[in-house]
């Protein structure tokens, strides 16, 4: 059985990590190393782009991929570019919900309804954690943050939802709490030949946990249970949206 150190020696950079104790960013880093091992693609065969934001820094500098780090919100533009010119690559984009569906929200569209043969995997822990947690499009209803002192007046925007009407051809949604089934969805995706995406809600501890005084496990398990995903035999799940 492979434990922990295998995860982390073969595939994570000998670097002393960015992100806040309890943040959400090292499971998903964790889940798409499991996914990618399990398929047994060679790291020499993907290429990694991710925008700004604390979640973009998963795979660059952290793993050890071939990786792009791009301006804000162009992370997908560069994954389609890479994945246009060198076909035969493995291409992924690991960003934000302020990256991808913020400043970035044209291009996540665009990607989806062409179908390019790209996996995005989307961080969602409901803000711009890195500048400071500011008011995000996926910002819950209510939420104070720096830029809505009074709670945020507007719905979340289904990103999910968005990308699998655009025209994805695989959409799945999962949070941090769930890892199992997001590291089987990782596999699926990145075997999905056309547009894939997943969506994982995470938990920003610093930004979020403390204004609402939740550890960050506390809010881990919020998230989980604020999610209308009570799936099969009583586990929780989003699943598939379409597939
Ligand atoms: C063009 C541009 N506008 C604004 C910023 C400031 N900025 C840096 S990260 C960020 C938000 C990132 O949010 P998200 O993608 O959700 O990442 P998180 O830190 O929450 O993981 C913003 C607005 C920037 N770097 N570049
Ligand atoms: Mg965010």
């Amino acid at each position: 059985m492979k434990d922990q150190s295998y995860y982390r020696e073969k595939y994570v950079r000998n670097l002393p990590s960015k992100f806040c104790p309890g943040c959400g960013c090292g499971i998903v880093m964790n889940a798409f190393v499991r996914a990618v091992d399990e398929l047994g693609i060679p790291k020499k065969d993907i290429v990694l782009t991710s925008g700004i934001g604390c979640s973009a820094w998963i795979p660059s500098p952290h793993l050890r991929f071939d990786s792009i780090h791009t301006p804000h919100g162009r992370a997908i533009p560069v994954a389609v570019g890479v994945k246009l010119f060198r076909p035969e690559l493995t291409v992924a984009t690991i960003s934000g919900d302020g990256d991808l569906a913020g400043i970035g929200l044209g291009h996540l569209i665009h990607a989806a309804a062409r179908n390019y043969d790209i996996t995005v995997v989307m961080v969602n822990n409901g803000i711009y954690a890195m500048t400071g947690g500011q008011l995000a499009p996926t910002t819950p209803k209510g939420l104070r943050t720096p830029t809505t002192p009074d709670g945020n007046p507007y719905r979340p925007l289904d990103v999910s939802q968005l990308v699998a009407t655009a025209g994805a051809s695989f959409v799945a949604r999962w949070t941090t709490f769930h890892f199992r089934p997001l590291v089987k969805s990782m596999v699926e995706a990145l075997e999905t030949k056309g547009f894939s995406f997943v969506e994982v809600l995470s938990q920003c501890p610093t930004y979020m946990g403390r204004r609402m005084n939740l550890t960050p496990y506390g809010l881990m398990r919020a998230i989980a249970e604020g999610t209308s995903l009570k799936g099969e035999e009583g586990k929780t799940r989003i699943g598939v949206l379409k597939g």
